[in-house]
């Protein structure tokens, strides 16, 4: 399936026959694909070349999106300049936030997200506020999100002040996942944080799985090998997220694409 980006929408089809992140999304996993998302902080690129280097194979591969954010160090400026790079390649960039400083105009959707397991009311509720005026001005698609911290929490963790759930906890996890889809979400994010040493346990993934309902379940951090990532997709994840792989070897980030891009169910 092609996504067409706000860009190329506006030249060749008409408003009303525009295709959201979210029905691209969910028509995806009707058919039975899972999804692998691509991180790319802004921080961490030096060149619009070694943007290319990391994008180019991936997209070739079959990624499904792009996800543009970070914890720490983030200006629109820098998003600016990644979407611009990223807009060759034809796929949803969708902003992944750590802050109100991580929107861009120039992106498709937002992933619209309250850290549920904050110790600080800001990341739960404030800097959504904050942020709201943003993605209505700038027309981005909220994607309404729980995102919740699991085991090593990373930077996300740190800056979030979450209190992450341990990876021998899943029944908390449940629990999370069951409260964000009675507070009405569409996308639950589990995150170990980036550079995770280990992924969330594909038991964690699949407790939370059983109670997910109609919600697009996201599992990112740590996720290293193709054998894990398709691990958690078999244990019920609708998506993965690889970002630190993506920088310290495509050739690797590469395989993980294949191997998620490789695995259908049967259509829902
Ligand atoms: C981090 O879940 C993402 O927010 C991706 O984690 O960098 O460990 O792949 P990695």
């Amino acid at each position: 399936m092609k996504y067409l980006s706000k860009e190329r929408v506006k030249k060749r089809v008409k408003p009303e026959e525009r295709i959201s992140v979210h029905e691209y999304v969910k028509k995806k996993l009707m058919m039975g694909e899972k999804l692998h998302l691509t991180l790319i902080d802004p921080d961490k690129i030096i060149s619009t070349k070694e943007l290319h280097e990391l994008a180019s194979p991936l997209a070739e591969a079959g990624t499904d999106a792009f996800l543009i954010g970070g914890s720490v160090g983030i200006s629109e400026h820098e998003i600016d300049g990644v979407i611009k790079a990223l807009r060759t390649y034809g796929l949803p960039i969708i902003l992944f936030p750590g802050n109100v400083t991580g929107i861009s105009r120039l992106a498709d959707a937002i992933l619209f997200m309250s850290l549920l397991n904050s110790d600080s009311p800001y990341y739960i509720i404030e800097a959504p506020v904050l942020g709201a005026p943003l993605v209505y001005r700038y027309g981005l698609e909220p994607l309404p999100t729980a995102y919740i911290i699991v085991g090593y929490g990373g930077a996300a963790g740190f800056v979030g002040k979450a209190r992450p759930i341990p990876y021998t906890k899943p029944d908390i996890g449940v629990a999370y996942v069951l409260a964000a889809r009675y507070l009405g979400k569409k996308y639950i994010y589990l995150e170990a944080g980036s550079g995770a040493p280990e992924p969330i346990p594909s038991e964690f993934v699949s407790k939370a799985s059983m109670v997910k309902g109609d919600t697009v379940l996201i599992v990112g951090g740590g996720i290293r090998t193709p054998e894990k990532a398709v691990e958690i997709l078999k244990a019920g994840a609708d998506a993965i997220v690889t970002g630190t792989i993506v920088e310290e070897s495509p050739e690797r980030a590469v395989s993980i694409v294949k191997a998620v891009k490789n695995l259908k169910s049967e259509p829902k």
